[in-house]
Parts: structure tokens; sequence; C-alpha cells
């Protein structure tokens, strides 16, 4: 546990209730947040921050989107929950509007990121007994060091990280772990004709924003193509602009067999994921055999699309590019001998920090808060900055000059 000085009472007051009522599964920065706008939140004392977090790239859109929230109040006035027990009339215009938008034959919705990675796999699964033909139990599933493809039983089954897997067990079997970014590793395992898929983040997130090679996901593609073997490419956080294209796949022009997203298809407001697939995939599953209560409800369906249209009506792609090149640029010109590497596509970045002190990138992200911008480390050494994607070069650039201001508290 890190120590911080609190010197606000209502500070206090909120984050002592959390403490004493809600489970301590977190370690959150003591700062209390009440308010959000575009690039901006405020705490309960009124102080303003740049959010460069994110919330771990749900809000891409900006805080409280207008549209968005239009949309939302709308619909809820309307009707919010059928379940699928029968159809809505906001679902289907929502499967069309995000099929076609991404061009795949079908969806399947689902609520949070970790449920669509789910669904993937067991999408996956269901193709490689029924179209493949690998015998029942067999398939395996080849996934990455360092992942992060959230916290179900399932899905930490094949996690690297010992502080998400302990005391857990026991755990689920039928995946193989290869390092990300090798090549190499990749075609070996996809001699074995029991594989059935890759799952891949194109950009590891949690890890602290690792960037493979150029040419790593179009190669890795093709080598599942010519194994048979489904590549699914988990964009529930590198999606939605956040890198500088629609999809952090659309780089290198690939087309994932399975496409997954979430947090940001909702701008922040609900939970709302999505599994992308066509029909020799997607129709594996039959009635009955998957779902989820609020999966597809018609109020995450009408955000969804208006999520997804604002991404491209206000150009957020071309500006997350844009303005990413000028963040690392600028950070390049920042001489902090503390910064030991920058790295990142479109706005989603991370730097590394080594000093003497372990608690240096908390301190420094504590120094970040005391300045206006709110950010929080990962893995003890590293400070991920990705700020919402309608950020101007104008307060990216107030943003670089607190930035430099803040690193001075290592020296
Ligand atoms: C937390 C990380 C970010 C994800 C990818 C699936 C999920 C996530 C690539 C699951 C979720 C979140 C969860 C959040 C912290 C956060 C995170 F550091 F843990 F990795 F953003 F970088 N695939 N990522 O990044 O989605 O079920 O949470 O909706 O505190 O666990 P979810």
């Amino acid at each position: 546990m890190h120590t911080a000085i609190i010197n606000s009472d209502k500070t206090q007051h909120f984050t002592e209730l959390e403490e004493r009522y809600n489970a301590h599964n977190y370690e959150s920065l003591p700062v209390v947040l009440t308010k959000g706008k575009g690039v901006h939140v405020w705490d309960v004392d009124g102080k303003k921050y740049y959010d460069f977090l994110s919330a771990y790239s749900a809000v891409n859109q900006g805080h409280c989107h207008p549209k968005i929230i239009e949309t939302l109040i709308e619909q809820s006035q309307k009707l919010t929950l059928s379940s699928r027990a029968f159809y809505n009339d906001a679902l289907g215009e929502y499967a069309e509007f995000i099929t076609k938008y991404f061009g795949y034959d079908k969806v399947l919705p689902m609520n949070t990121g970790v449920e669509a990675v789910e669904t993937a796999i067991k999408l996956c699964r269901k193709w490689a007994y029924e179209v493949k033909g690998i015998a029942e139990n067999k398939a395996r599933i080849i996934v990455c060091a360092n992942n992060f493809h959230g916290r179900t039983t399932g899905i930490i089954s094949f996690s690297t990280d010992p502080s998400a897997k302990k005391n857990y067990g026991p755990f689920a079997t039928g995946f193989e772990i290869i390092p990300f970014n090798d090549l190499n590793a990749l075609a070996k395992t996809l001699t074995d004709k029991n594989v059935a898929g890759f799952l891949v983040e194109p950009i590891q997130g949690e890890a602290g924003v690792i960037v493979p090679d150029d040419g790593y996901i179009a190669k890795a593609k093709q080598y599942c193509a010519d194994a048979n073997v489904l590549f699914i490419a988990d964009e529930i956080q590198t999606g939605l602009c956040r890198t500088g294209k629609m999809l952090c796949c659309d780089h290198e022009n690939v087309r994932p067999d399975i496409l997954i997203l979430g947090k940001a298809l909702s701008g922040g407001t609900l939970p709302v994921s999505a599994v992308l697939a066509d029909d020799e995939i997607m129709l594996t599953i039959k009635p009955g055999e998957h779902g989820s209560t609020y999966g597809g409800n018609p109020l995450a369906s009408k955000v969804a699309i208006t999520a997804l249209k604002v991404l491209q009506e206000e150009n957020m792609a071309e500006n997350s590019e844009a303005l990413g090149n000028i963040f690392r640029q600028e950070l390049q010109k920042i001489k902090s001998s503390h910064i030991t590497e920058i790295r990142g596509k479109g706005l989603f970045n991370a730097i590394e920090i080594k000093h003497t002190d372990k608690d240096a990138a908390w301190k420094l992200c504590l120094e970040l808060k005391e300045n206006g911008l709110l950010a929080k480390p990962t893995h003890s050494d590293k400070i991920r900055f990705a700020p919402p994607l309608i950020i101007t070069k104008e307060q990216l650039m107030e943003c670089m000059g607190i930035i430099e201001k803040s690193l001075k508290v290592l020296d």
C-alpha cells in the first residue's frame, strides 16, 4: 500500500467511506471525482484535471459526450431492457449498423469486455469442433505471455500475472502461452492440428503498452490463415480509434476472424461489448447455447450506435494519430533522465521510469495530480498516458507543460 497526504476533508470522507465498506480490490489514487466533461474531470473540491486515463480507454469520445448522453436519456425513457426472450426495436438496427461499420456478417452483443472474450473463446471452440473437425475437447487456443483479457476464472487461467492468479485455482485448460511478438513461436505451435485459434491484443495494454514489431500482426494473421486457425483480436482497449485507426489491426490491414470490442463502445456510459464474426463462425452457436440477460439490450444498442457514429463524425482516429505523434515528439524533447522509454501508437502511450525509489511512478502520478493531470502507474515503473481522443493540440501542449513540471519531483 502506498501512503499519500490527503489534504481535504471531502476527499478524506469519500476515500474512507470506500475503504470502510467497499472491497479492497483496487489501490486508487487519492482523488475523488464527481464530474466529467470532455477531456476534463473535477474532484469534490472543484479542482479540474485533464484525464489521461480515460477510464482505461472507455471514454475515448470524452466524458459525457453530449450526443451519447442525449441518446442515453432518450432511450432510457422508452425501453431499457426487454431480455432476448423477445425481440426489441433497437437491437436489429444496432446489429445492422455495427456489422456494416466493421464489415462482418454478424454481431453477438455482450456487456463487459471479459464476457466478450469468453464469448470469442466459446465461438472459436464451437467452430473448431463443428467446422474444422477437431476431436471433442481437444481444441487448443494460443495466447501470449503478459496478456490481459479480463478477470473471470476462465480468462485468468491463461494469465501469466501471478497477482491475477494466485489462490484462484484450479484453472481451465486448453490454452497455450507463447511469447508476444514472436512469430517463430507462433509458427511452431501452429503445427499442432488441434490448434483452433490465436487470441491476441494487437498492442498489449496492461503489460505497459507493448507495441509489437511492424508486420507482426499481418504475419500472425497470415500464419493463422495458412493453418486454418482463427485469428482473434482483443481490441477492447486498442480499438475504436485509440491507436490512431478505427482498429489497431487496421494499421496492418488485417481483418480478424473474430473481433472483440468493449469499453468505448458505449463512450463510458454503460458496459457494452461485442463480438463480430462471419456466419461460418457465428452460426455455430445455436439458440439457448449462449447469452446474457443484458446483452443486446435496447439502451446499449442505441447508445453504441451513437458512440460509434461520433468517433467518425469527429475524426477521432485522425486526431488520435496526429496528436499521438506530437505527444511522443514533445515527450522526447523533455530531457528527463528518469524516463527510460517512451512508446505507443496514436494516443495510447506509456513511459517507463527508472529511479532508485521504487515508488517513483506513484509519486510522479501524485505530482501530476497536484498539477492538474490524472494518470495511473502500472507495474510500479510504467505510466500510461491515454487522454480522450477529442483533446486539442492546444490542450495537449498545456499537458506537456504539466508533465515537464511534474517530472522535477523525481530530481
Ligand atoms: C481492471 C488493465 C487496462 C482489456 C483487454 C479485456 C478487458 C480489458 C485488452 C476486460 C480490460 C481494464 C480492466 C481494468 C483495468 C483495465 C486495464 F490494466 F487491466 F489492463 F485498461 F489497461 N481485454 N482492461 O484491457 O474488460 O471486463 O474490464 O470490461 O481494473 O481490471 P472488462
